[in-house]
């Protein structure tokens, strides 16, 4: 069985909203970021990104790892991308020009969207949007995502989703990278086509199923 090492407030949200949509058996095996944790060295510490243990798993120290029969994937988009192809369905390419337009799309994300966004998440968690500062901080960021944006908008404008006029990995991997920047709504009133994408794959069972899990985890 596909073990997932990790826990639902990270970008296991990735591979655990897949496992959702394909109804697919999985065990997690709880693993916390080592910065939430006061002293992640200490004995008897509970399994974080800093144990030995995990660390000679994933060198990296990060979650999500997934372990599938022998293969260890240690980043999160390749894991997402795996699990769909080996799973097969609709979630998956169905031939090599999906295959690379999932992985384009993908990338896109990761590149090109991720690390600013990520600045809007973080401002949020950090209580820091609602002041004059944050959201001076979450403005220059939207400037330097409406590039990217403008792209994923003239997309939806001509397709409900990102491959194969169906929802599939690449959706979630988007749509998980997209969300980082979700706390600043002025970016979404600008791209409303791309906020209705946004709105429509988060409607889903699978969606909703793991978000809930993510809001009753205590960490
Ligand atoms: N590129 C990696 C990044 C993984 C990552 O940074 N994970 C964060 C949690 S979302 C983490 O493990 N942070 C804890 C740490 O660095 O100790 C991926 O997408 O899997």
């Amino acid at each position: 069985m596909l073990k997932i090492y990790g826990v639902y407030k990270s970008r296991a949200t990735r591979i655990l909203w897949l496992m959702e949509e394909l109804g697919a058996p999985f065990e997690l095996v709880p693993v916390l970021q080592a910065y939430k944790l006061k002293d992640p060295m200490a004995d008897g510490v509970r399994l974080n990104t800093r144990s030995p243990e995990f660390l000679a798993i994933n060198p990296m120290g990060s979650i999500p790892t997934i372990e599938d029969d022998g293969l260890v994937l240690n980043e999160s988009l390749a894991q997402t991308l795996y699990v769909a192809k080996t799973s097969g369905g609709p979630l998956a390419p169905k031939d090599a020009a999906e295959d690379a337009l999932m992985l384009q799309w993908t990338l896109f994300g990761a590149t090109s969207i991720e690390t600013e966004a990520l600045k809007i998440a973080m401002a949020n968690n950090e209580g820091r949007l609602g002041t004059e500062a944050g959201q001076a901080e979450a403005k220059a960021v939207a400037r330097i995502l409406a590039r990217p944006f403008g792209v994923l908008e003239k997309h939806f404008a001509a397709h409900d989703y990102a491959v194969g006029e169906r929802f599939t990995v690449a959706d979630i991997n988007l749509a998980e990278i997209v969300r980082y920047a979700q706390a600043y709504q002025p970016l979404f009133d600008a791209h409303p086509k791309t906020a209705a994408w946004l709105a429509r794959v988060q409607a889903r069972p699978g969606f909703k199923a793991m978000w809930e899990k993510r809001l009753a985890e205590v960490e």
